[in-house]
């Protein structure tokens, strides 16, 4: 089997979650950068949803960073991201699933959103999504620190690279912060941080910020922001 191919954006949080993956299980890959702004013709015949993360092996093409995870988890040596119990995989599952599909579209709606009395109602809605998250964890970590529990798993991979953004972006354009009272995803947050592969694909706020004016202002043009802001999940 030839080497592994990641498309990949830099400022990608989706890609940034392959990326951590790859570097935690160790996998050697090859990793080409895609202008998102000026998408090759040749990546966009690669896959029909025209958006990074994609991984290649030979002939065998993968698309959507929560599958592309889980296969690679599945499919190389390494330290194992996903629980070994079959509930608690299902759990971590889901998580990222309500994480994508509710949590992120209301997160995104904000920044896309212009309007500083609709802002403020959005703002509380993301409160709102935090304080389950904070809920989310009260029920599954146990101790924790991590969200599955002891062990890092593809959920802190699939989750911190868009808590990251929070507070650098959404803080600065946006007003919005993490409770004081959201203690389990607070300690979260920064004990992922700190985790080598993390560490690797972070960035701060003076590499984010000039990149999200295009989203704050409302002015972005691509797939991923017509998405958002329409207020459905990428
Ligand atoms: N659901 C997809 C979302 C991936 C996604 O939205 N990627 C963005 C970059 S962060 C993208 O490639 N957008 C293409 C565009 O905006 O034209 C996943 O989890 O992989």
């Amino acid at each position: 089997m030839s080497q592994l191919t990641l498309y990949t954006s830099e400022i990608c949080p989706y890609a940034q979650r392959t990326r951590i993956v790859l570097d935690a299980k160790a996998v050697e890959h090859t990793a080409v950068e895609i202008d998102l702004d000026n998408k090759p013709g040749w990546f966009l015949a690669l896959t029909p949803t025209q958006r990074v993360p994609v991984i290649r092996q030979d002939d065998f093409l993968l698309w959507e960073s929560a599958t592309v995870n889980e296969y690679i988890d599945a499919s190389f040596d390494g330290v194992a991201l996903r629980p070994k119990d079959e509930r608690a995989r299902a759990v971590m599952r889901n998580e990222i699933k309500h994480f994508d599909s509710v949590f992120l579209a209301t997160l995104y709606k904000l920044l896309f959103e212009q309007d500083a009395i609709s802002q403020q109602v959005l703002r509380e809605e993301n409160i709102e999504g935090l304080k389950f998250l904070e809920h989310r964890l009260g029920e599954i970590q146990g101790a924790g620190p991590y969200w599955m529990g002891t062990t890092m798993s593809l959920a802190d991979a699939a989750m911190w690279p868009f808590f990251e953004r929070i507070k650098a972006v959404f803080s600065y354009y946006r007003g919005l912060e993490i409770p004081s009272e959201c203690k389990r995803l607070l300690r979260w947050f920064d004990v992922v941080a700190e985790h080598p592969s993390v560490r690797l694909a972070a960035h701060d706020a003076d590499y984010f910020l000039p990149l999200y004016t295009n989203y704050a202002s409302g002015a972005a043009q691509g797939l991923s922001a017509q998405t958002f802001r329409s207020g459905a999940a990428n």
